[in-house]
């Protein structure tokens, strides 16, 4: 791992890279690529298609207005990780916590609260629809995830994100994944804060995913790692995440 995680010195250079267009694949290839069309399979892949068809690749969801933020937002799902070493970085209020990017990309990384939070910064008022029937309506800010991904040279050969969490349920951890065509959309952000404050830990503190255009249950909290990777099929139980794999959820679940 010598030399492999670099910091915010080389995050910036390779924005600059990034910018050129060099590292991003086009958006044909996005929404077309061979890895997402194996994942999914009959209705699940036709509903992914109009969708995309429908709302068209760079769709925005829709933003609200200040005065339509929800008074309460639930916490729903883990309120918290567990682990002694999420609970020592949360203790030492994450100074020493660092998101990890690698898998499919030129330049790992590691990254610092400082380094994300010194990124350009996008904030966006959107509604959270969570699978068990609840909505609510927030305020969300943090760096866009497509110029992280371009700064740590992402292979062409990659077709999904994966969201790794710092939490687990039954000993099993929670984690997630979207394809190129969310992780370059411009609503796709990891979120530093909420409602204008730092994330607090049952929302998902230090960092957590937002994709504006899917459900809840994508939205992964307590974000440790980030992984470029071909395939989803070799991962856990290979169906992209965590109630994917458990309960038979869609991966692909756009509202
Ligand atoms: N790591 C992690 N992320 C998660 C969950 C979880 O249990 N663990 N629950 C998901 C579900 S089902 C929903 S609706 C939202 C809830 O986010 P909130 O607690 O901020 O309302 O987080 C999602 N992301
Ligand atoms: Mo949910």
């Amino acid at each position: 791992m010598t030399k492999m995680l670099i910091g915010r010195r080389a995050l910036l250079g390779g924005m600059t890279l990034g910018a050129s267009g060099l590292l991003l694949p086009g958006c044909d290839r996005l929404n077309a690529s061979p890895g997402v069309r194996s994942l999914l399979a009959g209705a699940e892949q036709l509903h992914y298609r109009s969708q995309r068809r429908v709302a068209g690749s760079n769709a925005l969801a829709r933003e609200y207005a200040r005065s339509d933020m929800s008074p309460v937002f639930r916490v729903n799902g883990n309120a918290s990780p567990v682990s002694p070493a999420y609970l020592d970085d949360a203790r030492r209020n994450f100074i020493d916590w660092r998101l990890i990017v690698d898998g499919l990309v030129a330049r790992p990384l590691a990254l610092s609260l400082s380094d994300l939070g010194s990124l350009p910064q996008r904030a966006q008022i959107t509604r959270h629809d969570c699978v068990e029937g609840w909505s609510a309506i927030g305020k969300w800010q943090g760096p866009q995830l497509g110029p992280i991904l371009r700064a740590a040279g992402m292979s062409s050969r990659a077709n999904f994100i994966v969201f790794h969490c710092a939490d687990t349920s039954g000993g099993i951890p929670y984690y997630e994944s979207i394809d190129l065509n969310d992780a370059f959309h411009p609503q796709t952000i990891l979120a530093l804060l909420m409602n204008d404050h730092r994330l607090s830990i049952p929302h998902g503190a230090p960092l957590r995913l937002r994709v504006e255009r899917q459900l809840g249950y994508k939205h992964a909290k307590f974000v440790m790692r980030m992984e470029a990777r071909e395939r989803l099929e070799d991962l856990y139980l290979g169906k992209g995440g965590y109630w994917e794999d458990r309960a038979d959820y869609a991966w692909y679940a756009g509202i």
